[in-house]
């Protein structure tokens, strides 16, 4: 098995935040530049990228990848650089190179792992070497990769833990120190001795897509029912605030109603007060009417002439002058 093992290349996938120095440790692991690497506060790999080697006689394949978990890529661009990344490596990636800079612990560090986890599924921690860069700047301070772990806290300690405490350390600016290359690929090799021999494959990926997939749809149904509750709410409230229109419009229509016929009511009781208290004889028109010849007094009406004339209720003046006309009409009768 062990040398089954050693004749088929040993496929090797490079993940961290962006800068974190995993296209340098590319080009450390094949001894040549064949990935853009530079200080740029920007990302610099955009897309997966595949290139081809040797380390001590052993064929040797790497991927490197852009900052896959900076929230720089929409969570699709990530799918899809991710299935690139183990797609290019087909049958599967040996070994997720967990690339992470040797600075002060940040959060996103201790994040790494959650993420890788989430992307990939569980069960890729298991074929997680996390890889620290900068052994420069520690061997300037005088520390070691030990002392470095020895005073981080607990969070940090246990994302080494989950790795099965395999990591590694590299100074990217020391291309002559091939020893540190060969000490990686042997505990690459150790690590994939302990997983069987087996790969990192797609089908652990589509299980971890799968599983992403299932509690998308949790949260989208969940999310759903949310809205769908809002929807009723919100249409249960528009009902109750229209029966309220319309009750209030129910009750202005009565009132106005009742106004209408209250105005009505001492509109005619005005305008009867005004008959007879200013033009009597309209009454005695009407009697006329009722009665014809009875008796009218004549003078009396005339008395009214000018309140009735000067009166600007038009309705009234018709009444006086009908009154007159009909006045005279008696007048002349009697
Ligand atoms: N001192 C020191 N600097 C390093 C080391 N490794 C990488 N760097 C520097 O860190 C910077 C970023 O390195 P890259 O290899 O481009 O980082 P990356 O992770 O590929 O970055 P992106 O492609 O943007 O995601 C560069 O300026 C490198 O020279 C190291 O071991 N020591
Ligand atoms: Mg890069």
């Amino acid at each position: 098995e062990a040398g089954k093992q050693s004749s088929e290349p040993l496929r090797i996938v490079l993940l961290g935040k962006t800068g974190s120095g995993k296209s340098s440790s590319g080009n450390t692991i094949l001894g040549q530049k064949k990935f853009k690497a530079e200080n740029n506060p920007k990302s610099v790999t955009k897309h997966c990228q595949k290139e081809n080697g040797e380390v001590d006689g052993r064929p040797v394949v790497v991927v490197d990848t852009p900052g896959l978990f900076d929230n720089s890529l929409s969570h699709e661009e990530i799918n899809e650089e991710m299935l690139k990344c183990v797609s290019l490596l087909a049958p599967g990636p040996h070994v997720f190179l967990l690339v992470l800079k040797t600075e002060r612990i940040t959060p996103e560090q201790k994040e790494a792992l959650k993420l890788i986890k989430e992307g990939f599924g569980k069960n890729s921690e298991k074929f997680t070497i996390i890889l620290f860069t900068r052994g420069d700047s520690l061997e300037h301070e005088g520390q070691s990769i030990h002392d470095y772990i020895a005073k981080s806290d607990d969070s940090f300690k246990k994302l080494i833990d989950d790795c099965g405490k395999r990591f590694h350390v590299f100074d990217n600016y020391n291309k002559q120190n091939r020893k540190q290359v060969t000490e990686l690929i042997t505990k690459i090799n150790d690590m994939v001795k302990r997983n069987g021999g087996s790969c990192f494959t797609n089908k652990m990926l589509q299980e971890a897509e799968a599983a992403i997939q299932k509690k998308t749809e949790t949260i989208l149904k969940e999310k759903e029912e949310e809205i769908n509750r809002e929807m009723e709410d919100l249409k249960r409230q528009h009902e109750e605030e229209m029966q309220e229109m319309k009750k209030k419009m129910e009750e202005q229509k009565t009132e106005i109603e009742q106004e209408r016929k209250q105005r009505d009511k001492e509109l005619k009781k005005g305008f009867a007060d005004d008959l007879i208290s200013s033009c009597w004889c309209c009454s005695l028109i009407n009697i006329i009417n009722v009665v014809p010849g009875s008796t009218l007094q004549v003078t009396n009406h005339l008395l009214l002439t000018s309140s009735a004339t000067s009166n600007k209720n038009k309705r009234l003046k018709k009444i006086y002058f009908t009154c007159e006309k009909r006045n005279r009409l008696c007048k002349d009768n009697m």
